[in-house]
């Protein structure tokens, strides 16, 4: 790989210069490195469960689950291990490979981290990949979640450091990067991204998507969101952004962070099936698929299998083998006899 490509010293003028390729010119940039180091018609399907919902202490300006805007959502306390697993068999079931598991919390109690912990073991244990987004984690508790055998934990810088007073007064950037810190130390792949769309001015874009780019390593999964407008939350109404300019967000996500998966996220309900296929192009390679994605709606499964249909794209197989996969092959392995197919059950 050359070095200038894998690169973790951008500058705002870089990034900048991106921003004023013409559309054309970038997407090709975007695209040779998609194809570089990725299959271009594979997509990585995650699907979300919200665990523990709403009456968040925050004050997140764009989100319906803190306790400080009228949203009418319930709350709902933490699910109990059984509805969440029975949950993940769907999603495996639908074709997700990746089960991610979101609270609203600012930050788990050490006594939640006993209940979540189950959650990722049994989770795993049906050969999917494990994602959570909790809130700040301790290095400790980011530790206990290693354990379990956490494979990414979820945690968004969302836009810039100038324009996040704005939007959060009730924690700071330096906080969300000291998570990022105890989650990478603990050995657990770092899922980072943003929201666009929430009135910030194109060079906070820009240095969200370069913070995200001096992260060394960068982060494996990158999702960036469209913000889901929410009544009663303080950026209802807000100005949204154009689908063009989002294009252009992803495709400068894929060349700065040209090895990571680049998730097109929150807000394709709204989006049109055009402008996905735009995101592809410009090197989005992961969705949230799956009806739900916290508490607002994401596209019907039908409507995203005919997109990808149309575009001749095709889910990517999962990397975690099912418990009963391991057993099975181990079983053959161990076999004495010469095994011709396995040892005889259905896997
Ligand atoms: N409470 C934890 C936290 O904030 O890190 C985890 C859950 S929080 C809902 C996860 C992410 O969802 C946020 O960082 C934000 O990027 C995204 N999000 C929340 N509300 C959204 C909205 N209305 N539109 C788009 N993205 C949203
Ligand atoms: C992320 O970046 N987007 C997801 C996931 N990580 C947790 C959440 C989107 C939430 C959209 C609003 C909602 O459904 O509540
Ligand atoms: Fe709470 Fe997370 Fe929503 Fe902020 S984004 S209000 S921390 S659930």
């Amino acid at each position: 790989m050359s070095v200038s490509e894998l690169r973790h010293d951008w500058t705002p003028e870089d990034v900048k210069a991106l921003f004023e390729l013409p559309f054309a010119d970038l997407l090709w940039r975007a695209q040779a490195l998609h194809r570089k180091y990725f299959e271009p018609n594979t997509v990585q399907l995650s699907t979300l469960l919200s665990i523990k919902t709403g009456a968040c202490p925050e004050d997140c300006a764009y989100c319906p689950q803190s306790v400080r805007y009228d949203t009418g959502l319930k709350k709902e306390a933490l699910m109990e291990v059984e509805a969440v697993v029975a949950a993940a068999r769907e999603a495996k079931a639908g074709g997700a490979t990746r089960f991610c598991m979101g609270a609203a919390w600012r930050s788990p109690k050490d006594r939640d981290i006993d209940k979540v912990e189950v959650m990722v073991r049994e989770v795993k244990a049906l050969g999917l990949e494990t994602c959570m987004t909790l809130g700040m984690l301790k290095s400790d508790q980011a530790s206990r979640l290693a354990d379990a055998g956490l494979d990414y934990y979820n945690h968004n810088l969302d836009t810039s450091p100038e324009f996040y007073g704005k939007i959060i007064t009730t924690r700071t950037y330096e906080d969300r990067l000291e998570t990022l810190g105890n989650v990478r130390e603990a050995g657990i792949k770092v899922c980072c991204g943003g929201i666009v769309g929430m009135g910030e001015q194109p060079q906070d874009r820009a240095e969200l998507l370069r913070q995200l780019a001096i992260m060394n390593p960068h982060p494996e999964s990158v999702p960036i969101n469209n913000l889901v407008q929410v009544g009663g939350t303080p950026l209802d109404g807000v100005a949204a952004l154009s689908p063009i300019e989002f294009v252009r967000t992803i495709a400068i996500a894929r060349i700065l962070m040209p090895k990571s998966y680049v998730r097109l996220s929150a807000g394709r309900t709204e989006m049109s099936d055009e402008t996905q296929a735009l995101c592809f192009l410009a090197g989005a390679n992961s969705i949230f698929y799956g009806e739900r994605l916290l508490t607002t709606d994401n596209p019907q499964n039908a409507r995203d299998r005919a997109l990808l249909a149309q575009l001749g794209m095709r889910p990517e197989a999962s990397p975690v083998p099912s418990e009963a996969e391991v057993t099975c092959a181990q079983r053959a392995a161990a076999a004495t006899a010469p095994v011709a197919a396995g040892c005889g059950c259905s896997h």
